[in-house]
């Protein structure tokens, strides 16, 4: 980028009021030495929603959990008291997966940061060995001694946890995607059409926070050459820009009517020419993610979708060595995030006490933990 294989874009940017919408933090994230010389591919900062089952709590009786008290109310009355009404004991709380996947709004509800966190003195602690993250355990392995968390969780892949929730097995996904959302609806009806799932607020918790994981705001980004004539490059930054508006959004989900897609009972059905002419290839640069919207979802559901992103767009939590490497990190942190995987897998399940946790914490520090943290905070001083 220094060598100026690449056209640079600070004076024309502006120009573009749609690819202006962009988040700040997306473009920060894509600038070389403070200049920009592309457009970042912009992705949602925030996509996550806890998912539960409205049904559920109607049936229930049991107002919408707000807090992790809450959550732990409801998960455990999903567990015991026969949500679904067929007489069986065969659902749970919350869905959990391997690696303790779909967690990070219970992690955040008890204050252990997005990957690091920063702390009262000002320096970066490795949200892993944070004060939060062990009563967030204990939260876990309360509940999963009282079978409201899946019992099979260390052994789930992504999709399982997913298929257990459509099942109607799982009644709360914390760590649940709006992406998922879409989909979640029209598979759900199939297993039970009086199913019925709502996005609500990550947990609140003992100490009123709150927050939504929140990422570098892009999946890529767009260069173009130094080389391009500036007529060329005024043409490519129109096209970036119409694929920044809603009306580009609303024509990657369906194409044009007659000829994409015709409407059944109010729904857009696509059909096999959509595919064919590579719609849903569009680009659609949108500041909010395309893949929000399922292709031949209802309006209603777009809608939640995009209620649910505006819900939470003050909710995210940064991760503020989002941009650190250093070489202890390099070298030690995959090593690093596997030991505390296995240690809070055993926490959970009960393998080991919680107040193991503190013993785990000096071993974590000494292979590597320590070092990384230190480079992290000489990096993060300097920036
Ligand atoms: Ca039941």
């Amino acid at each position: 980028m220094k060598q100026g294989a690449f056209f640079k874009l600070d004076d024309i940017i502006g120009n573009y009021k749609n690819l202006m919408e962009t988040p700040q933090q997306a473009f920060d994230n894509v600038k070389v030495d403070k200049k920009l010389y592309s457009v970042p591919r912009t992705r949602p900062l925030q996509t996550n929603a806890v998912l539960i089952r409205k049904d559920w709590l109607d049936n229930l009786g049991l107002p919408v959990p707000v807090t992790t008290e809450d959550f732990t109310n409801v998960a455990l009355k999903f567990t015991t008291d026969d949500p679904d009404k067929n007489g069986k004991a065969d659902t749970f709380g919350i869905g959990v997966g391997e690696d303790l996947s779909f967690l990070d709004q219970l992690w955040m509800a008890f204050d252990a940061g997005n990957g690091w966190r920063k702390m009262e003195d000002g320096t970066l602690m490795n949200s892993d060995v944070t004060p939060g993250r062990k009563e967030a355990l204990g939260w876990l392995a309360d509940l999963y001694k009282q079978g409201a968390i899946d019992k099979d969780f260390p052994v789930l892949k992504y999709t399982q946890v997913n298929d257990k929730f459509i099942a109607g097995k799982a009644g709360i996904l914390i760590g649940g995607g709006i992406a998922n959302y879409g989909q979640f609806t029209v598979d759900m009806k199939k297993v039970n059409p009086n199913a019925e799932i709502i996005m609500i607020d990550p947990p609140t918790g003992p100490s009123g926070t709150k927050g939504t994981p929140q990422s570098a705001g892009l999946y890529g980004h767009w260069v173009i050459s130094s080389k391009a004539s500036q007529e060329k490059v005024n043409k490519i930054m129109e096209i970036l820009d119409w694929e920044a508006t809603d009306e580009a959004m609303n024509f990657k989900r369906t194409g044009i009517e007659g000829v994409h897609y015709k409407l059944d009972n109010g729904a857009p059905v696509v059909n096999d020419q959509y595919n064919a002419d590579g719609v849903i290839n569009l680009i659609a640069h949108n500041k909010y993610n395309p893949y929000f919207t399922t292709p031949g979802a209802t309006e209603e559901v777009a809608q939640a979708q995009l209620d649910q992103w505006k819900n939470i767009e003050q909710l995210g939590v940064p991760n503020p060595a989002i941009a650190a490497l250093t070489p202890t990190m390099q070298e030690k942190m995959v090593d690093l995030e596997k030991y505390s995987t296995e240690t809070f897998i055993k926490i959970v399940t009960g393998d080991l006490p919680l107040n193991s946790f503190d013993k785990y914490v000096e071993e974590w520090m000494n292979k590597g933990g320590k070092k990384m943290t230190d480079e992290v905070n000489e990096w993060y001083k300097q920036q």
